[in-house]
């Protein structure tokens, strides 16, 4: 699946509206791909009127990213009977659209998926085009690449949306492969300051978020596993920014939930040497079969993940231990 499967589609459909969607709290890969995509569809079509829609708003920083390039964003329900096509980006599970799922499935649309995570096969029987590369970094990566196989030029600010996108999913590079690095040399080619956008991407932590961590380390359960750490913990927000101030701590591993009601909202991080020792991807590993026990959907990257759900931690907890301990054992003795 390329961009030439793309501009057939686009062709054959010739669509007058066409959304965007990106998973709830879209981060800046999400909505940074989002809006180099839509330039692109405008150079493509300049008639064809496009909106990116987020539902439940977006993540601070992509607040802020959002202002600076600037990138319209929509957090309102969009009028999804009117799209000929719906690109979902950066989005592996339908469930991360929330309360627009249904309208999604529901759509007489043609439905694109593209992304860089590990694609949900309840998600690719939906889509009728799924383009979805595991090697790349991000999703902006991917539509960097659209560029190039359309022989489209960058402007500088859609340079710089990809730039901050890839930034911002690698890590500040730190999780960068070869390829990567070719494609920051050409946007820095293209214009785009590496140093002054890096620095656009550090906030201040506000003090909800210090708490949050805070919290999740003092209500932290620790359990071994062979020589491995893994921590489970609780909080009403900030699970991602917890498990990862876990990990840094000092955890191989780190579960760490969230309930509203019902509702259950789970982040998992593990640490690159856990990763390369076990070859545990927690989100092929642990959160896609911990998702379908909770009754909802989980997936992400080998050391990132997350799970939308329903019922208690508690059980989550126990099943996430049992499967740890299985895949682990199966992981050493593959190794072997
Ligand atoms: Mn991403």
């Amino acid at each position: 699946m390329s961009a030439k499967d793309l501009r057939s589609v686009f062709e054959r459909v010739n669509p007058k509206y066409v959304l965007l969607l990106c998973h709830q709290n879209a981060d800046p890969d999400a909505i940074c791909s989002a809006f180099a995509f839509s330039r692109l569809i405008k150079r493509l079509n300049q008639n064809t009127k496009v909106d990116i829609a987020c539902p439940e708003g977006i993540s601070k920083l992509s607040k802020v990213l959002s202002k600076y390039l600037p990138i319209e964003i929509m957090t309102e329900e969009p009028l999804f009977e009117d799209a000929d096509i719906i690109i979902m980006l950066d989005t592996n599970t339908i469930q991360q659209l929330g309360k627009w799922s249904e309208k999604v499935k529901g759509s007489s649309a043609y439905l694109i998926l593209i992304d860089h995570h590990a694609s949900h096969p309840e998600t690719e029987k939906i889509v009728s085009l799924c383009i979805s590369d595991e090697k790349s970094s991000s999703t902006c990566e991917i539509v960097y690449g659209f560029y190039g196989e359309l022989g489209i030029k960058f402007s500088k600010e859609e340079a710089e949306a990809l730039f901050l996108g890839i930034a911002f999913d690698t890590k500040h590079f730190i999780l960068a492969n070869s390829t990567t690095f070719k494609i920051i040399a050409d946007l820095v080619n293209v214009g785009v300051n590496a140093q002054e956008s890096l620095s656009r991407l550090s906030l201040p932590i506000d003090l909800s978020e210090r708490i949050a961590r805070l919290k999740a380390s003092r209500r932290m359960k620790l359990l071994r596993i062979n020589n491995w750490l893994i921590a489970f913990s609780h909080v009403r927000s900030f699970q991602a920014s917890a498990a990862r101030a876990i990990v840094e701590m000092g955890a191989h591993l780190a579960v760490v939930g969230g309930q509203k009601d019902d509702q259950l909202q789970i982040s998992i991080r593990s640490d690159q040497e856990f990763y390369a020792q076990t070859g545990f991807h927690v989100g092929k590993d642990l959160a896609k079969p911990l998702g379908e026990f909770l009754h909802g959907m989980g997936g992400g990257h080998s050391t990132a993940a997350g799970i939308n759900g329903t019922g208690d931690f508690e059980s989550a907890v126990k099943r996430a231990i049992k499967i740890l301990r299985t895949g682990l054992v199966k992981n050493q003795n593959s190794k072997k």
